[in-house]
């Protein structure tokens, strides 16, 4: 049986799942969404992306047309669906179908899409050797245009700051804020450690406050390790021990170059892997 894809409630074969030409979502990037993993059956951290989704969507004024209850309900019979107990879902909610103008009062009903599908970001070599990186020119988005916090179906500034990782040879880039300090990368969150202990950007700097982040906060504060959220620049990254990514797709990876600095021993560091352990360890308990 070919993937069957939710849409409003119905389900399609992925060849006949389609939305409209004038749905705002692919006019405008009108829309929001989430990428969630499940593991041995179980949606990880399933509250944290619906309330994530839901605040996206209420920042945007989208009316989410059913409740978060029946939103639960419908990933896990997406998941069962497709006899997916270690599975990727990517949950859009687009503005819907209105006319050719920007106006999203004349779209009456949001659309909602479930794709429980599987998912490999990176080579494995990459999972084990660790990730180049150099820093994007393009600046995150400044929070008071588009906010990163709302995970919206417009990607285009990460995609732009992705594109200049590609011509650069690398497949991440770090990008920062307006003021210059550190932000996150195209589609994770980042960390840098230095004698032992580790910090983040903060959610007020134009970043997206990731679950895998608040994940790996709450793991290496429960591992008696310090983490601090606090402004980052290149400098901190460039003389770090170690530097990690992290988020629902990719996981958890080693960053061993930034902008051709060997970042401490160029391979992936002690705390990463003790907390890349704990994490796998997480995801398949509970
Ligand atoms: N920052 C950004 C900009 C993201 O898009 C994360 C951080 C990590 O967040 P979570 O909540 O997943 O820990 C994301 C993740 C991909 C992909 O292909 C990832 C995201 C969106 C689309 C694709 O890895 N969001």
């Amino acid at each position: 049986m070919s993937l069957q894809i939710y849409i409003d409630g119905k389900y399609y074969d992925k060849k006949d799942a389609k939305i409209s030409v004038y749905d705002h979502g692919l006019l405008y990037g009108d829309g929001v969404f989430e990428g969630i993993r499940s593991y041995n059956g179980r949606i990880f951290k399933c509250r944290e992306h619906i309330d994530r989704l839901y605040d996206s969507a209420r920042a945007l004024t989208i009316k989410i047309p059913i409740s978060k209850q029946e939103m639960i309900d419908a990933l896990y019979d997406a998941l069962k669906t497709n006899d997916l107990t270690d599975g990727y879902i990517r949950l859009v909610v687009t503005r819907g179908v209105g006319d050719l103008g920007l106006d999203p009062n004349k779209c009456p009903k949001a659309c909602v899409i479930i794709i429980a599908d599987k998912i490999q970001l990176y080579p494995e070599e990459i999972y084990v050797e660790g990730l180049e990186l150099v820093t994007a020119a393009t600046p995150r988005n400044h929070q008071e245009a588009l906010n990163p916090r709302i995970k919206s179906l417009n990607y285009l500034n990460n995609i732009l700051a992705k594109l200049e990782g590609i011509q650069a040879g690398v497949k991440e880039v770090v990008m920062l804020n307006l003021d210059g300090y550190v932000c996150e990368c195209s589609a994770d969150n980042i960390f840098v450690v230095k004698n032992g202990r580790i910090k983040t950007p903060p959610s007020s700097a134009s970043i997206l406050k990731g679950i895998t982040r608040d994940t790996i906060i709450d793991l290496a504060l429960a591992g008696g390790k310090e983490v601090r959220e606090t402004n980052v620049t290149r400098y901190d990254l460039y003389t770090a021990d170690e530097v990690f990514l992290c988020g629902t797709a990719a996981e958890l990876l080693a960053a061993i170059k930034l902008d051709g600095r060997v970042i401490g021993e160029g391979i992936p560091g002690p705390i990463f892997k003790d907390l890349l352990a704990r994490y796998h360890k997480m995801v398949n308990e509970a």
